[in-house]
């Protein structure tokens, strides 16, 4: 039934986890956390420190080696590097340990640091969330308890009230409509008067409306072979040629061979934006202006072809005022890129700007109509204090939202994640 005895948990587990890469860092604040995690830190193998001695043992190679050498380690933790690699060589110099000891205890030492670099991005995600989202929460939070003050008891002017606030954030009015209709008969259930009380419950009502029914994949769908193409379209100014850029330093960082089309052959200066998004980010890049899109495409993709680029993100122009047209042209860019990349687009992204509220959703249902959307990127949720926009997605278009923008830098694009997204909206109030 509920989900908030999970929630506590969750948000007691995400503010650990914080306060321990905090202790990690050495730092007080979340800005400075902020700060260090997104400094590139691209820690390879390279300065791996087995015994933690302060000095890198060994190098890159090594890793790849079916022996290990040069390594300085320190077995029986004495204090003293129990042999260098050579010793191999010396079966003499073998004293305490065998060879497969030490390549246990370098694979274990390697488990742990991925580890911790694993829990590094995650609480920069959660603190991107936390950030991004301070808008609506202050918002949000501060209506609820303003709410609560003035009536003190659950009834139906609370509910009228609530139905407000919600709308506000972009909920949507059937989102909420039904939504309310919920907590109405939960609270009649489970004679919930308190007000604080109910905060909780309509935290943890939110999260079903996500959570429940079909689930929705939030994966990037790659091609087994070959390029991975992404199609990116939406209407002028959403965020489209940023968010290529974001994505494409995300997918560079994983050590992707990147390539960015420039085919929004509309826009003035569109181009080159992306251009300099592709410089910036060490990505490969075709463009060009003036000319028809899908021609642009098609030399666009022989060149990915050749480079072997691993991902591919096409940049289109987004124009919604005729509908006829737009599908014509998005069926024969359709067609091109399904002609040189066999069942691609593995992805076609509807890029939504989240300040536009439910004119957003009416895009996202015309875009619909039009094409097959694979997921959404919503942009600009950190102008925003409509950050309840996402449930009205999930509600009325169904369609997942993939990624999410919370800022103009380069690292302000997270995968979107229903956990940290609960906690950027909710952490006050539980
Ligand atoms: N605050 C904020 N601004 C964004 C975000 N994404 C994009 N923008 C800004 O929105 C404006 C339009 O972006 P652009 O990528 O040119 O839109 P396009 O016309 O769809 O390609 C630019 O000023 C971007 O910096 C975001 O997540 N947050
Ligand atoms: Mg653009």
């Amino acid at each position: 039934m509920g989900f908030f005895s999970n929630l506590k948990n969750l948000f007691t587990k995400k503010k650990e986890e914080i306060e321990e890469v905090k202790e990690e860092f050495n730092v007080e604040t979340i800005e400075e956390l902020k700060e260090e995690l997104e400094e590139p830190t691209e820690v390879t193998v390279e300065d791996y420190d087995i015994d933690d001695d302060g000095q890198d043992d060994f190098k890159k190679g090594d890793f790849e080696a079916s022996e290990v050498h040069d390594v300085d380690l320190d077995i029986d933790d004495d204090g003293e590097d129990d042999f260098v690699t050579s010793d191999f060589d010396d079966k003499e110099n073998i004293q305490e340990v065998t060879e497969e000891q030490v390549l246990e205890q370098v694979e274990e030492k390697k488990k742990g640091w991925f580890h911790k670099k694993e829990k590094q991005d995650k609480v920069k995600q959660t603190i991107t969330y936390d950030k991004g989202l301070e808008k609506t929460r202050k918002e949000f939070v501060s209506s609820l308890s303003l709410l609560g003050k003035k009536f003190g008891k659950v009834n139906e002017d609370y509910f009228e009230e609530l139905e407000e606030i919600l709308i506000k954030a972009d909920i949507g009015v059937n989102t909420v409509m039904k939504f309310l209709d919920r907590l109405r008969t939960r609270c009649k259930h489970e004679n919930i008067t308190d007000t604080a009380f109910l905060n909780e419950v309509i935290v943890d009502e939110l999260f079903s409306i996500y959570v429940e029914g079909e689930s929705l994949t939030d994966k990037i769908n790659m091609a087994e072979e070959g390029p991975t193409i992404i199609l990116m379209v939406g209407v002028n100014g959403v965020g489209k040629t940023t968010t290529i850029g974001k994505l494409a330093n995300k997918y560079k960082k994983q050590g992707k061979k990147v390539m960015l089309i420039g085919a929004d052959t509309f826009r003035a200066g569109a181009v080159p934006q992306l251009e300099e998004w592709a410089k910036r980010t060490g990505s490969l890049f075709y463009g060009k202006e003036e000319i028809d899109p899908s021609g642009v495409i098609y030399d666009g993709l022989e060149m990915a072809k050749k480079e072997k680029a691993d991902i591919v993100f096409i940049d289109t122009a987004g124009r919604l005022q005729n509908k006829v047209n737009l599908m014509k042209e998005l069926e024969k860019v359709n067609k091109v890129i399904g002609k040189l990349v066999p069942n691609a687009p593995h992805e076609t992204l509807l890029i939504i700007d989240a300040t536009t509220g439910q004119n957003g959703i009416s895009q996202a249902k015309s875009f619909k109509e039009i094409t097959n959307i694979t997921g959404i990127v919503l942009t600009k949720l950190d102008g925003t204090a409509k950050g309840g926009i996402v449930l009205a997605i999930k509600e009325e278009v169904n369609i997942p939202v993939k990624f999410i923008g919370l800022g103009e830098g380069v690292e302000d694009l997270s995968a979107f994640d229903i956990e940290d997204y609960i906690y950027g909206l909710f952490k006050d109030m539980i």
